[in-house]
């Protein structure tokens, strides 16, 4: 199998050239469902240890519907199949870039989410522009056992997010650990409200101070697999400025500066959406790592990773 490795933003993406299963034909969300239902075991492989890492997401290559695009592509880490993954886009397009099958300027990408822009400014910074992004509840308040109540806004940014401004732990790297067990636990909770199933909230972000100057704020993003994203998430992004612009605190066209966790930056603005919505811009650069051929010795007893 044939992949390709970079990071955005200190968060890692693996783009898979080749030798993925056969998902067949169709909309990208139902060969993205066939990944989920039947290709568990082969996503696990790719992106668990020893062959990939915590924080992996992994970005299948497969032939896009709309002939307009360069690629179709359905990313996944460890726990889920995502609809979109904004840092994977920025991973992606510089690979593609690498490669030489995509040159500088404006191009279309085919995701389960829908059709994204990406712009490739030079070797490392792209623009993305997401689908349209929505917040679609606010003051949403859960218990935090060990915290007490926690609230905060559900939006979808191509996945969907659990935003919390106030955070219930100081959010820095030094509380990782602590950072991760308060968003899986909220998570948790999420899961048990009547109606979750209509906003499937799997990413949890905490907001807290920005350390950089002229940064708007510092985010911690929990993933479906559990681990943090270190660059501060596209679609968590897409899902914040759709709350900014829905609160009226940021309007169209305003730039600000979203800082990650391990204090890595992207630039966003949004512009309005035709359903009510946000469509997002997120600029954000990515450096290419490696570029290898997995192997997969039926004679390996962690061939499908390490489960921990
Ligand atoms: O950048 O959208 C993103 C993302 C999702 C999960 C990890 N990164």
């Amino acid at each position: 199998m044939h992949v390709i490795d970079s990071h955005t933003g200190g968060e890692p993406t693996r783009v898979i050239l080749g030798g993925g299963p056969d998902l067949g034909t169709g909309p990208l969300s139902e060969r993205a469902a066939r990944l989920a239902e039947a290709h568990g075991a082969f996503c696990r492989s790719v992106s668990l240890e020893p062959r990939g890492q915590p924080a992996m997401v992994c970005a299948l290559l497969v032939p896009p519907v709309d002939p307009g695009c360069v690629a179709g592509v359905i990313y996944f880490d460890a726990g889920a199949v995502l609809g979109m993954c904004g840092h994977g886009t920025i991973g992606l397009a510089v690979t593609l870039g690498h490669l030489g099958r995509i040159g500088p300027g404006r191009h279309r990408i085919e995701t389960p989410a829908g059709i994204v822009t990406v712009e490739l400014r030079d070797a490392h910074e792209v623009t993305v522009t997401n689908v349209e992004s929505r917040r679609s509840e606010t003051g949403v308040t859960v218990e935090l056992p060990g915290h007490g109540p926690v609230t905060g806004d559900i939006a979808y940014g191509g996945n969907w997010f659990f935003l919390v401004e106030d955070s219930p732990v100081p959010v820095g790297p030094e509380r990782i650990p602590e950072l991760t067990a308060a968003a899986i636990a909220l998570r948790r909770a999420l899961a048990r409200r009547p109606g979750a199933a209509a906003a499937p909230v799997d990413h949890v972000i905490f907001y807290g101070p920005a350390l950089g100057p002229g940064a708007h704020s510092r985010n911690f993003v929990l993933c479906p697999d559990d681990a943090h994203d270190r660059s501060p998430c596209g679609t968590g992004s897409s899902a914040r400025l759709a709350c900014l612009a829905a609160s009226g605190r940021l309007g169209a066209g305003e730039e600000i500066v979203q800082e990650s966790i391990i204090g890595s930056t992207y630039r966003l603005s949004w512009q309005p959406g035709a359903a009510g919505g946000v469509i997002p811009s997120i600029t954000g650069r990515a450096w290419i790592m490696a570029e290898a051929r997995l192997h997969f010795d039926p004679d390996d007893p962690f061939r499908d990773g390490i489960r921990l």
